[in-house]
């Protein structure tokens, strides 16, 4: 949302401890070592003064200083419905991976999560894919709400390629039959400011320690 809306902003964690970035500074802002609002857990906005936490809450901020909010209040809350759901589908992606407990290791929950991804792949994905397919049909098929692209598109975007980086085989065949879906994929892709973001070193690459975690066991199987 930040990239989308031209903001200036600096992925902290990422700047050396020398330079008051790093761990410490999250945990210092954990710690509630400042004015203002406690947050429980990453991600953190700092805008001034203002300490704000959950991604659906930055990015509605974000969203309204950058014209990326739609305008009328139901079309606000249909945004939030959506930004939330892509939150729900989010937590239970990370619940593939850490069924048990988020403090055990992957590796200490592997039957479980075998278990817990294959209903995941066959249940949830399917029927999450399926909901947003018939928002977009009901709305013409561009994007989520109203007629121009909003904050929530942008979540939407993230959670499909993070789901097809973990489990490639389930979203091609979840995906088959929703060209809404794929197509809003490549239209947000190819914006100029999501391209040029995307090839730049401020894109992290998905990876085994984030949420979206491609292990090939708990994809479809060959
Ligand atoms: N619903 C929150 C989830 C935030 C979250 O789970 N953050 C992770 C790191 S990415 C964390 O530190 N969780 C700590 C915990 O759940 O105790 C959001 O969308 O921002």
């Amino acid at each position: 949302v930040l990239e989308e809306g031209g903001a200036e902003w600096v992925d902290v964690a990422r700047l050396p401890e020398s330079e008051g970035g790093g761990v410490a500074a999250i945990r210092a802002l954990l710690d509630g070592e400042h004015e203002g609002g406690l947050p429980y857990a990453p991600p953190i906005l700092r805008l001034g003064r203002l300490v704000l936490a959950q991604t659906v809450a930055i990015s509605e901020l974000a969203a309204d200083r950058l014209g990326l909010a739609p305008s009328s209040p139901e079309d606000r809350l249909l945004a939030r419905q959506h930004g939330l759901t892509v939150a729900d589908v989010v937590a239970e992606t990370h619940d593939c991976h850490h069924p048990i407990a988020g403090s055990l290791y992957y590796e200490d929950q592997r039957e479980e999560s075998k278990r817990r991804a294959e209903h995941f792949r066959n249940e949830r994905v399917p029927r999450f894919l399926g909901h947003f397919e018939s928002v977009l049909e009901r709305g013409g098929g561009t994007w989520l709400v109203g007629d121009d692209l909003c904050w929530a598109d942008l979540h939407l975007f993230q959670l499909l390629e993070g789901l097809a980086y973990a489990f490639p085989r389930a979203f091609e065949r979840s995906t088959e039959e929703r060209p809404r879906l794929l197509a809003l994929r490549e239209r947000v892709r190819v914006r100029p400011r999501i391209d040029a973001y995307l090839r730049s070193e401020r894109r992290l690459a998905f990876n085994e320690d984030g949420i979206f975690r491609h292990y090939p066991e708990l994809d479809d199987p060959d």
